[in-house]
């Protein structure tokens, strides 16, 4: 019965949400409750936002230049919560879309058909809902971009036209059609980037002759002075590289078929059997390329297909191959095991699957304990079924959503929605390092950190820890009866163990490990569409929430570490500081972009003891935020301040709910109420203004990054940081309240 009335809910949600009206309930409900993990489908993206709730209210005041009176903005901050608490899993996260990348959905459905697992694993009622998404996104011009908003690309349009046709879509349906010509009138497939060219190998409808190499020999190097060691990659880089080098080491590909050969005619130009392979290996659309490989790199993977047909010859290097792919394949297992299969993100999910396929395809073999875990990435929304960019951003926006309940000063009457996110905090922070030795596996140590989403995902990152830590002082601080058991000493403890680990020579903290190599090193970056992914990089955001969250432990429990966290803040400043630009603004990696940067600026400074009258520094970044604001009181970035590293303001002038949050969070904590208040006041109400009659606001523009060029949908932000900046608005306004770390 308890079954029952879950299928009911499910049901009465589809029904009354006029977005799914197209689409039967039945069919929804079965992917929702019967495969898939129970999430609710949010509007993405396409559909559009209810009607402002402040249209008519609001307008009046919005011509004046006062503060917003209290009740005015109560009501609002109220409508905010209430809704939001309603979206609450029962874990106490808040379960969102995390799409927008194109081309791990195409990943997916490759690896499965070559495993000859598509319809076990993605029964009829989701390859309907794929199909869907792959439509919904097709741009006009026939192609698929690099992510949902982008310009076609010839890797979008590739791969999802093969996700098209393994999905059973035949070559003349209209879709189909446009996009084999957007493919066909920019060369054909051979000018797909490197990624493209890899999956396209493993289909069987590319030659390997025709992929840079990628020797899993490399693994067997001594780490200790080796700059170019996989295991002082960037994590995600490492962790996608250890598969890719396992199939390209054993030239795994999928078997023939007939689809496999009509893909083979409709995506080349002129006859496949013809093509010089070796001439197409570093070939690319002008479309994909970001980062162009420097010569020295071609020269280098030039080299290496001339030596390693030698190699392979004879005996020792034959023996060396096999010892390489047995370590490799050691290192999958361990990563499998250490994530309980869900893998480190999408793409090493989907090529570890792979890989243990390809070792062992029998029933017996180790890709049978992957295939249950995919779902773990799939997301089902109007715009139909994808694959998210990670297992989901829980822990992530629930500490965000914890300071934001918090900052509204609702905390005690939502202090039951309080209480369960906290038990999420509590449930999700990580309790172990993995096993073994860490170094042997170029692991960091994980005890007391926060993940990005999940415990059984486990990796820890510092900016995740530091967030977690900073909601879990602040709901201690609520105090048990109200917001449940705390976080144990000891584990907050742990976690600022982590959180000063992490901190590089220069100062500044990176995501999941330290800074292990040099930028140089980007020169043998391979994947033309992503930028900066060879090590991993300190950045503001991470160095920043470090900083916040050792300065606001170090206020609630002086004594513990005080030495190491004062001289660590010191440093983090240094690096800050070093890290600004000219016009006071920090580029931001992980979200669009000066806005979210300077927030963390902002804040990692105010976190040291500085004010605005005492730190030139910071006068400038409010110069620049302040400089940035719009006619109608918001801000509004684009995703191309990211790809360009320059600030581009929103099409057509619109502002961004989220940017105008981050700003004024920004402007607020540097004390912009006492010099001015005016350009908050402003703020306040443009988010007042864009709020809808249910308390939600609308899902506008893309707001996640990575590697400078791939757009990620965060969905819980529109939520989350409209109310953090009315809340810390009102305190500021009506009552005032301490920065952290003063
Ligand atoms: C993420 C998501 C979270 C993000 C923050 C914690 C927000 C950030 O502050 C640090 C970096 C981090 C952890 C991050 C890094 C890159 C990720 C893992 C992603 C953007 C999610 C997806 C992306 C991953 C690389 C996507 C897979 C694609 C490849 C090119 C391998």
């Amino acid at each position: 019965s308890a079954d029952t009335a879950e299928v009911e809910r499910i049901r009465s949600q589809f029904t009354s949400n006029r977005c799914f009206q197209r689409h039967s309930a039945d069919e929804l409900i079965r992917v929702q409750y019967g495969a898939l993990r129970k999430k609710r489908a949010r509007e993405i993206h396409t559909s559009p936002p209810p009607p402002s709730a402040y249209d008519t209210s609001v307008r009046s005041v919005s011509v004046t230049e006062d503060p917003i009176p209290r009740s005015v903005i109560e009501r609002s901050m109220r409508a905010g919560v209430e809704f939001y608490q309603g979206l609450q899993d029962e874990d106490g996260h808040w379960a969102s879309d995390y799409g927008g990348p194109l081309f791990l959905l195409p990943g997916l459905i490759i690896a499965l058909y070559v495993m000859g697992q598509l319809d076990h694993v993605l029964p009829d009622y989701v390859q309907v809902e794929m199909r869907r998404y792959l439509l919904n996104h097709q741009n006009e011009d026939g192609g698929f971009g690099l992510h949902i908003e982008g310009s076609s690309t010839m890797f979008g349009t590739t791969l999802s036209y093969v996700s098209m046709r393994l999905l059973g879509m035949t070559a003349t349906t209209e879709a189909v059609v446009n996009a084999r010509s957007w493919i066909l009138s920019r060369g054909g497939a051979i000018n797909v980037p490197s990624w493209g060219k890899f999956y396209l190998c493993i289909l069987g409808i590319y030659d390997w002759e025709g992929l840079n190499p990628v020797p899993p020999e490399c693994w067997l190097l001594p780490y200790e002075y080796n700059p170019i060691h996989p295991g002082r990659f960037w994590c995600h880089c490492r962790m996608v590289y250890l598969p890719m080098s396992y199939l390209y080491g054993c030239r795994a590909s999928g078997a023939s078929s007939f689809l496999t050969e009509e893909l083979k005619s409709e995506l080349f130009v002129g006859n496949y059997k013809t093509i010089n392979w070796d001439k197409t290996r570093n070939t690319c659309a002008s479309e994909d390329l970001y980062y162009s490989h420097p010569r020295i790199q071609d020269a280098l993977w030039w080299g290496l297909t001339k030596v390693e047909p030698f190699f392979l010859r004879w005996w020792p290097g034959r023996w060396i191959r096999a010892n390489a792919l047995k370590l490799t394949m050691n290192h999958i297992h361990y990563e499998d095991e250490n994530t309980r299969y869900i893998n480190i993100g999408p793409v090493n999910k989907v090529m570890n699957m792979l890989s243990c396929w390809f070792q062992d395809p029998s029933e017996f073999g180790s890709w049978r304990k992957h295939t249950p875990r995919v779902a773990d990435y799939l997301w089902l929304a109007e715009d139909g079924m994808k694959m998210a960019g990670y297992n989901g951003s829980q822990l992530w926006d629930c500490a965000f959503a914890v300071q934001a309940i918090v900052a509204t000063g609702l905390h005690v009457e939502y202090s039951a929605c309080l209480r369960s996110a906290h038990k999420y905090i509590r449930d999700s922070q990580v309790l172990d390092d993995c096993p073994g030795q860490l170094s042997r596996r170029f692991r960091h140590i994980s005890k007391g950190a926060w993940p990005f989403s999940t415990r059984d995902h486990g990796w820890p990152i510092s900016d995740c820890s530091s967030e977690g830590l900073k909601a879990a002082l602040e709901l201690e601080a609520m105090g048990s009866e109200r917001a449940g058991p705390s976080v144990p000493v000891g584990l907050l403890q742990e976690c600022v163990n982590v959180i000063l680990s992490y901190q590089n020579m220069g100062g500044g903290w990176a995501t999941y490990e330290n800074t292990r190599s040099y930028e140089w090193v980007e020169i043998i970056n391979p994947a033309e569409t992503f930028g900066d992914i060879m090590i991993d990089y300190p950045y503001v955001e991470c160095s920043s929430a470090s900083m916040q969250a050792l300065a606001k432990f170090h206020q609630r429990y002086p004594t513990y570490r005080k030495q190491d966290i004062k001289k660590s803040l010191h440093r983090g400043r240094k690096f800050l500081l070093s890290i600004q630009r000219r016009d006071g603004s920090w580029y931001g990696s992980w979200a669009i972009c000066f806005t979210y940067g300077t927030w963390f600026g902002i804040k990692g400074l105010m976190s040291t003891g500085s004010t605005f009258e005492t730190c030139e520094a910071l006068r400038r970044a409010v110069k620049f935020l302040l400089s940035k604001q719009m006619p109608c009181g918001g801000w509004g970035e684009s995703y191309l301040s990211s790809q360009t590293k320059q600030y581009v303001q929103l099409e057509g002038g619109v502002s961004h709910v989220v940017n105008t949050a981050w700003a004024m969070l920004a402007l607020l904590a540097s004390g912009q109420i006492s010099r001015d208040p005016l350009p908050l006041h402003r703020g306040a109400r443009s988010l007042m203004r864009a709020q809808c009659s249910n308390g939600d606001w609308p899902q506008q523009t893309i707001m996640g990054v990575f590697n400078n060029n791939c757009m990620i949908t965060y969905a819980n932000y529109r939520n989350i940081f409209p109310l953090w900046a009315l809340g810390e608005y009102t305190n500021y306004v009506y009552g005032f309240r301490p920065s952290e770390g003063q």
